[in-house]
């Protein structure tokens, strides 16, 4: 789509998280180096969090390959960590993936002690990892313990790292996605349906379709029937204000449920998510017609970052 810092997220995430735990805000991070930022680009910690995979966190140890390299992420009192979801190495295209290094062997550790080591895939996808013993931490710590080669630089990425208590999800369970069509992959990533659920603002799910947007869909089946209550949607590419006016946006949309009754709703030009308010119904899938799409100024192609339900 010829837009960077667009990376997105494959289609081949194994596991939903939404099902039964609930991503956390860490309330700092900590890293044992960072590098340098340059003129125009930050490598802090902060990046690892940011749930955006195209900001990335780079460790700054010059002397080797990062090995031993750290972060410690703090939490908010003492959760039960059950899972870690990782955007392992530089999602800010597939180039730069393929150029920096990426982490192998992860030591997580947590503060009464305990940890454990996982091997790492060396795939552009996000990693899911169940933690083997879960405990209540006030800290998630995770230190590059074996690499994979990078092409060109010899650093470690992290581009993003989410971590999941053992609470109940606030959104109902997605088992799949599916969309009416799909814009092609490029350097960037991909745009399938499934980055609508991926939990960072920066991957999204793009028609495919000659046309503004109008009449293309996205379809959600549940993992059992459920009442939802409001859609919860980040419309467009929410990388930032500037990158979300590039793209369409949805305007307008009819929701179908399963019993056969729809309901339309109007969508706000706003690039944070929003909460719309539906008339409370039982269904165990919904499908999303867009209706009308606000134009973007450098692209035709309706885009949308994250979408989910509340009971
Ligand atoms: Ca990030
Ligand atoms: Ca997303």
């Amino acid at each position: 789509m010829s837009v960077p810092k667009l990376c997105l997220t494959a289609a081949l995430l194994l596991v939903s998280a939404g099902a039964e735990a609930k991503p956390l805000k860490p309330t700092g991070a900590e890293a044992s180096t960072s590098l340098p930022d340059d003129a125009e680009v930050s490598y802090d910690v902060k990046n690892s969090f940011d749930r955006k995979q195209s900001t990335v966190w780079v460790e700054g140890d010059t002397s080797s390959s990062g090995l031993g390299s750290w972060i410690r992420y703090d939490l908010d009192g003492s959760p039960v960590v059950t899972e870690l979801r990782i955007w392992n190495g530089n999602w800010y295209t597939y180039d730069y993936f393929v150029r920096h290094n990426r982490v192998k062997e992860m030591e997580i550790s947590f503060s009464d002690g305990s940890t454990q080591t996982v091997t790492l895939k060396d795939e552009m996808v996000p990693q899911v990892v169940k933690i083997d013993k879960p405990v209540a931490t006030s800290f998630v710590k995770v230190k590059v313990k074996g690499i994979y080669a990078g092409s060109t630089f010899n650093d470690t990425v992290i581009s993003e790292l989410i971590i999941y208590d053992n609470s109940p999800a606030e959104t109902v369970a997605v088992s799949a996605v599916k969309a009416s069509s799909v814009y092609p992959s490029d350097a960037d990533g991909n745009y399938e349906p499934k980055n609508v659920e991926d939990g960072v603002l920066d991957s999204m799910w793009c028609e495919g379709d000659k046309g503004d947007g109008t009449n293309q869909w996205l379809e959600f089946a549940f993992a059992q029937p459920t009442t939802v209550g409001s859609f919860v949607l980040v419309n467009g590419n929410a990388y930032s204000p500037a990158y979300h006016k590039k793209g369409n946006r949805a305007a307008t949309a009819t929701l179908r449920f399963s019993d056969g009754s729809t309901q339309e709703v109007a969508i706000k030009d706003f690039f944070l998510p929003q909460t719309i308010k539906l008339t409370p119904v039982s269904t165990s899938s919904v499908k999303v017609t867009f209706t009308k799409a606000y134009p973007g100024s450098d692209f035709n192609d309706l885009c949308i970052a994250e979408a989910s339900f509340k009971p």
